[in-house]
């Protein structure tokens, strides 16, 4: 089949979200929960691509409460330069910052502590008994995860200790998590959970693809924490993918390090190749938007995306229409001859929750390997590992 012209793609979505009122979403900039604007004390500056895990912590809290806020998005070193505006805010550019009625608040664990002072607490509080060992416990959990993932795997004897060490304290979570009968880590959804959030998501996606192991599948309760979590719309909006998370945390870790177990070969292969469906990023039921979506969100940015590819302009542009034709239709369409490297490096930069959410990406990514498996075998040029200039926001913020 020919490729689809952009209106005729166009024609073929009708998926919107109202990024004030509606569910969590990456791309909104004011949040209201139908209040009005006046009704706005608080803004949240955080990273542009969503990858900052204390950033997501704040966030999530700001979104449960349904607090009106503003949201300043800010470049992470790793990626862009700071810009001048947030560090005459910030003068050390650490992210995430809060300003409630215009005084600045940083450190994730402060920013709640006033948000609570401020709105009330969400459920017991940071400071609350139940709490506070439930944050120390996280922290382990973290450093724990640290040990393994971000040290040279070196001896064999080496590589087993970080990971028992690391079991020992997941094993820790599951017998906190046991504690109450339902799948949080109070009797209801908190603070605690949000505390947990971001990092148990982050260990999730990066120990399955440099070490082979699946935290979510291998343990009972934390599975069932995962779910809890997935039924919440709050932490859909702000739930990242394994692809994205494996290639955006080296360079802010400063390094992870594979392990060389079969298991994480293949593991890598599915993260970096597909198939993506089935992977332990995700296990809700998929939104029947899902491939509207996807293509909406490619046709809004089509022409940064294709700028920004290393290709010549007008290959790839008719590459990427072939691939949003083949995922709308299911009809196989063939790419220009020379189009896989330029495909696959679009498949490879696609950002969750920044561009789109999961089922969304999953759907791009499955429609431009397919289709750039029509041409031939050729990469994308590699993910960066040190940094993630490729990523630099301005390249979209400029036309
Ligand atoms: N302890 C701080 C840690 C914050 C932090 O490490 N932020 C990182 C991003 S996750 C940061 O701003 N790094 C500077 C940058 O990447 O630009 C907190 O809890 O807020």
């Amino acid at each position: 089949m020919p490729s689809l012209s952009w209106s005729e793609l166009n024609a073929l979505t009708d998926f919107s979200f109202d990024p004030v009122n509606g569910p969590t979403n990456a791309q909104s900039r004011l949040r209201l929960f139908g209040q009005s604007e006046a009704d706005v004390h608080v803004t949240l500056y955080r990273d542009n691509h969503a990858w900052c895990p204390y950033c997501q912590k704040v966030w999530l809290w700001l979104e449960e409460k349904r607090i009106p806020y503003r949201i300043e998005k800010v470049t992470m070193f790793c990626y862009g330069q700071k810009e001048s505006w947030y560090k005459r805010i910030v003068p050390s550019g650490m992210l995430p910052a809060l300003s409630i009625d215009g005084s600045v608040i940083t450190e994730s664990d402060d920013i709640l502590i006033a948000l609570e002072d401020a709105f009330g607490t969400l459920g017991p509080g940071m400071k609350d008994p139940q709490v506070l060992p439930l944050r120390q416990l996280e922290r382990l959990l973290f450093r724990a995860w640290c040990g393994w993932l971000c040290q040279p795997s070196g001896w064999f004897r080496q590589e087993k200790n970080n990971r028992e060490q690391f079991v020992n304290v997941v094993d820790k979570v599951e017998a906190a998590l046991a504690q109450t009968p339902g799948p949080y880590f109070l009797s209801d959804f908190s603070t605690a959970d949000i505390v947990f959030t971001p990092y148990v998501e982050r260990m999730n996606a990066s120990l399955y693809y440099y070490k082979g192991y699946s935290l979510r599948e291998d343990n009972s309760r934390l599975s069932d924490w995962f779910d809890a979590m997935e039924s919440r719309v709050t932490y859909r909006g702000t739930q990242s993918d394994f692809h994205t998370h494996v290639h955006d945390l080296p360079p802010q870790m400063g390094g992870c390090y594979e392990n060389s177990e079969a298991q994480t070969k293949l593991n890598q292969r599915r993260v970096d190749q597909g198939p993506w469906y089935g992977l332990p990023d995700a296990t809700y039921p998929e939104p029947s938007t899902a491939k509207a979506e996807a293509l909406a969100r490619v046709i809004k940015h089509h022409k940064n995306i294709i700028r920004a590819n290393p290709a010549d302009d007008q290959l790839f542009d008719k590459a990427l229409r072939c691939a949003l034709t083949q995922m709308m239709t299911g009809e196989v369409c063939q790419p220009p001859p020379g189009s896989d490297a330029a495909l696959r490096y679009l498949r490879d930069r696609i950002n969750v929750p920044r561009d789109m959410s999961i089922y969304a990406a999953k759907h791009l990514r499955t429609a431009l390997e397919s289709t750039a498996g029509l041409v031939g075998i050729q990469q994308g040029s590699p993910i960066l590992t040190r940094n993630r200039y490729d990523q630099n926001p301005i390249a979209f913020a400029t036309s």
